[in-house]
């Protein structure tokens, strides 16, 4: 079975509140028009964030199934296989599921159950003579059982062993996510919003693991699973080599061949200078190296303290002379992290954190990730927003 693998397109982004992407993902959508001719995949597999948010406006949404119903059009041979990720509302992707069955396409964004019976049809897709796709979409943790649920359903209808592919939208520890916002919550690492799962606590019955979810492609330990990655960059941290993934799957059992296929940004994003100077240092930097292409510029500072106000009117001068280049913020860097960054661990617990007061607690915070003392202009404004608080609850 041959597998086009591809996830997080995030239709619809505005990038830093001004900068709509849709030109980016045209872009994007029409080199991936000519690969799925080339390549000529049995499945084509979106694994979740489709959108950017789970109320896209129409113009993202007919800008979505437009471009989807030409590549399906072009590609009788191929079943397309569409899940929901974190991002996108389950229910809305299914609207018109019954329309895009009819192209061997499914939309699959929430379980489906009758009581305590799933509806396993919806989940599982036949792909004749060459295997079988486990469509999970994003699942809240609690449901994460799901996997394992389906994949021994498959099982028994696997009469011809044919290869099984699962999709997944989640968060898997130990993988790499540099470019995500991430906590740690009682030991398990959380992306996202999303809590991850072991690899180890999913049943080792399938040949491939398609996932999304995490931006940075990447294959996982045990060499089937992987995170094809976003195809086009999200943000400034995005700065890899953006791609999907073909993977082919020879027969059950056998081993994955992945092969990343690169896409060429039709977009730069710019942190200017490399490392980070402070800001009139910087400023310079950036005067004298303007880029002539087009992109996002953020400007990376140095500070020991604060970041004058007037510091986003003096970048968009400097940007006037190329106008396309988009301002985007400023990345700053204090000097005492520069060498060293710390995470912040609490030493007390909770009733202790409960019975302190805000400001020690935010000293606190400061000194350790900061390592340096909390400026006492900002302790008084921080003691009138907790009196204010205070003032508020009681009235
Ligand atoms: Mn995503």
């Amino acid at each position: 079975m041959k597998i086009l693998h591809t996830s997080d397109w995030h239709i619809g982004q505005i990038f830093n509140f001004h900068y709509d992407r849709q030109e980016e993902h045209q872009f994007f959508i029409d080199e991936l028009k000519k690969i799925v001719s080339s390549e000529q995949p049995d499945v084509f597999l979106l694994c979740g964030d489709v959108y950017d948010k789970g109320t896209p406006s129409s113009a993202s949404m007919r800008f979505f199934s437009d471009n989807l119903f030409e590549i399906v059009e072009a590609n009788p041979g191929t079943v397309f296989v569409i899940t929901a990720g974190n991002h996108d509302s389950g229910v809305r992707i299914e609207v018109d599921q019954e329309v895009w069955k009819r192209h061997n396409t499914y939309f699959v964004g929430s379980v489906e159950r009758d009581g305590d019976k799933y509806l396993f049809d919806k989940h599982i897709i036949e792909v004749k003579d060459k295997g079988f796709i486990a469509a999970v979409p994003y699942l809240q943790s609690y449901y994460n059982d799901f996997y394992n649920i389906v994949l021994a359903e498959i099982e028994g209808r696997n009469t011809a062993a044919l290869p099984v592919v699962l999709m997944g939208h989640t968060t898997i520890g130990n993988s790499i996510f540099d470019s995500h916002e991430h906590t740690t919550i009682n030991g398990r690492i959380s992306v996202g919003g999303i809590d991850s799962v072991g690899l180890g606590e999913i049943d080792d019955k399938y040949d491939y693991f398609a996932l999304g979810h995490i931006h940075t492609p990447q294959t996982l330990s045990n060499g089937k699973a992987r995170y094809c990655g976003s195809p086009v960059q999200m943000n400034f941290k995005e700065s890899y080599r953006h791609s999907v993934s073909i993977v082919e799957v020879a027969s059950r059992g056998a081993k994955p061949m992945i092969r990343e296929v690169p896409l060429t940004a039709s977009n730069n994003f710019y942190t200017i200078p490399y490392k980070p100077k402070p800001l009139d240092e910087a400023l310079t930097v950036l005067g004298d190296n303007l880029p002539e292409e087009a992109g996002y510029v953020q400007l990376n500072i140095l500070t020991d303290g604060f970041v004058p106000a007037d510091t986003e009117n003096r970048i968009r001068n400097i940007l006037k002379k190329n106008d396309k280049l988009l301002y985007c913020d400023f990345k700053t860097t204090r000097v005492s992290e520069k060498d060293a960054a710390t995470e912040f661990v609490p030493d007390f617990g909770l009733s202790e954190f409960k019975s302190q007061e805000p400001v020690d607690i935010a000293r606190q915070y400061y000194a350790e990730t900061q390592n340096a003392s909390l400026d006492e202009s900002l302790v008084e404004l921080l003691k009138s927003v907790v009196d204010e608080v205070r003032n508020d609850a009681n009235e």
